[in-house]
């Protein structure tokens, strides 16, 4: 990949980075924790766990990620350009997208970070712990209709989405940007929003419009659109070629991160301290509860782990194919220190580890999460 390649090396030549640092603001890290990641924190909150509770994840609670600021966008004089190898470019307004057939999808986005922060060493990036995911019900123009409109070229191969922030990531200037194949660009069920929840989309979540990609990682969901853009060459973008890729290094070129791998959460039962945040409850009957999701194939079975010991959950229906799966599973809480967990199983056959694999940027974790209760 001779493009790529040149990418590396003029980012290695930016003199403020030392030479293999290209994705993390540093090497991965045994110590405390950053001021830089506590601020990346605090601008992209995580889902609290005890929203597992609902189908659909409040705006307000739904996890956030963005990479940059989030742009002020005057949507009367805001357009959606499509372009590139079209028979015909097409420049929209929101008003235009809203007379626009449109379909409302449940849908469950997961950071491809989740779960970063538990990896030892730690890749130093947005901290997760394990709550970087929420459902919401989206609303807008399926992608495919109006690629039908603009008619895509036969020797298309690929969708760029723009959006409209700006930043350096990497000692690289750029918009945020990333690609689609094309055939995953004409599946029906992607959509361009401009609705969260049957509300109009928050400023944080990408108004006036952002692409949602069910069953992939939340970074290919692009928000704020500014330009969609068919290609006839892969796209060799920041966020696509340097950022997102399963690596074991900073000098390896790595996979692309894609699919949402199979995971599951529990809501912590009990109550918690308020400080360590440790769980503590009454002993007796308590019903535990919470999600499972996977982006490639319909989550099939959840075990529920009491001190090691497996048992199956029951599994309610999911709202649609790419949202998550409710679960249960009855409890009797003898006194003492526990530990719970919970594990998932896709249609694929894939199941959630026990123990992470490292990977350099804290990519595509679904490791199994463990709760400790006292019960008293
Ligand atoms: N334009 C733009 N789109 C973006 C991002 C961003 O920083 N800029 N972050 C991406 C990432 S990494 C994730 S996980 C999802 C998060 O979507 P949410 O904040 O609505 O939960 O948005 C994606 N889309
Ligand atoms: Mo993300």
């Amino acid at each position: 990949m001779p493009k790529q390649m040149s990418r590396r090396s003029s980012v290695l030549k930016n003199p403020r980075r030392q030479a293999g640092k290209l994705t993390a603001p540093g090497e991965p890290s045994h110590g405390p924790l950053t001021g830089e990641e506590l601020q990346l924190a605090v601008r992209n909150h995580s889902m609290p766990l005890e929203a597992l509770r609902n189908d659909t994840t409040p705006a307000g609670l739904h996890y956030l990620l963005n990479h940059f600021d989030i742009p002020y966008i005057d949507a009367d004089n805001w357009h959606l350009r499509i372009g590139g190898a079209v028979q015909r470019s097409l420049e929209l307004s929101l008003r235009a997208l809203r007379r626009a057939p449109s379909i409302s999808l449940p849908v469950t986005l997961e950071c491809a970070g989740n779960g970063r922060s538990l990896l030892r060493p730690r890749p130093l990036s947005q901290p997760w712990m394990l709550e970087g995911v929420g459902t919401a019900t989206w609303t807008g123009v399926p992608l495919a209709y109006l690629l039908a409109q603009a008619g895509v070229e036969d020797d298309a191969v690929e969708v760029v989405f723009t959006g409209a922030d700006a930043g350096i990531q990497g000692g690289v200037r750029q918009q945020y940007a990333r690609s689609l194949p094309i055939g995953e660009a004409l599946r029906p069920d992607v959509v361009l929003a401009y609705r969260m929840n049957g509300a109009e989309l928050p400023p944080q979540h990408g108004y006036p419009l952002r692409l949602v990609v069910p069953g992939w990682y939340g970074m290919a969901s692009v928000k704020w659109l500014s330009t969609i853009n068919v290609v006839t060459k892969p796209f060799d973008g920041f966020q696509q070629s340097v950022a997102y890729r399963y690596q074991q290094d900073a000098d390896d070129a790595g996979t692309p991160v894609t699919w949402m791998k199979v995971r599951s959460l529990m809501v912590p039962p009990g109550v918690p301290d308020f400080f360590t945040r440790s769980r503590v409850l009454a002993a007796g009957p308590v019903m535990l509860t919470g999600r499972a999701w996977s982006g490639k194939g319909e989550v099939q079975r959840v075990e529920v782990g009491i001190d090691g010991e497996w048992s199956a959950a029951h599994l309610e229906h999911s709202a649609s194919p790419f949202a998550w799966r409710a679960w249960s599973m009855p409890w009797v809480a003898d006194p003492g220190e526990h530990e719970l967990t919970c594990r998932a199983t896709d249609a694929s056959g894939a199941v959630q580890p026990l123990e992470q694999a490292w990977n350099y940027q804290g990519m595509g974790n679904n490791v199994v999460q463990r709760v400790k209760v006292t019960v008293e």
